[in-house]
């Protein structure tokens, strides 16, 4: 089952969409494993943004997600990560498309909402990152076999 990371950051928690967010995830039957409700510190900003050091918005972009508190999760499912992607909508919210989070709420990259993993590979690499293997909740629901076909 695939995994990925989803963050509610500052903006949203600001703007009261935590629960927007997590509505939109459980509605397309995405399972919740974890989550936490936390002020990031440097170190963890720079680790979880190591591929865009270097880059012109880069210190930006340290300063925004280390503003305010984000709400941390991890949501799995079939084939999450494009799911997921495809719910939190493209990068630059002027892109993104209609209905998505970041198209319905946002107007500049810069202040995009969401953060959900790029890959499956990511979303492994960001939930080790993020949680401990004990705040990892592995459990099953009673609709799960009307969701998942296996
Ligand atoms: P993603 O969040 O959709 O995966 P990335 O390209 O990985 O997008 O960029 C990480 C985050 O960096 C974006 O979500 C956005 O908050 C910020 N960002 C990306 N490009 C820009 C930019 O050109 N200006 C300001 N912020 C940017
Ligand atoms: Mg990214």
């Amino acid at each position: 089952m695939e995994r990925s990371l989803v963050l509610v950051k500052p903006d949203g928690v600001q703007r009261g969409l935590i629960g927007e967010a997590i509505a939109r995830f459980e509605r397309r039957g995405l399972r919740l494993v974890a989550a936490k409700f936390i002020w990031v510190s440097k170190e963890l900003a720079e680790a979880h943004y190591a591929e865009h050091k270097g880059k012109g918005f880069y210190d930006g972009l340290i300063s925004y997600i280390t503003s305010a508190p984000v709400m941390a999760m991890v949501w799995e499912g079939p084939n999450a990560v494009a799911a997921i992607r495809q719910t939190v909508g493209a990068t630059k919210p002027w892109e993104a498309a209609p209905g998505t989070i970041r198209h319905d709420f946002a107007l500049e990259v810069g202040r995009n909402l969401i953060h959900a993993s790029d890959k499956p590979e990511t979303g492994e690499r960001e939930t080790a990152l993020w949680f401990k293997k004990e705040e990892l909740v592995e459990w099953s629901r009673a609709i799960d076999a009307w969701v998942f076909e296996k």
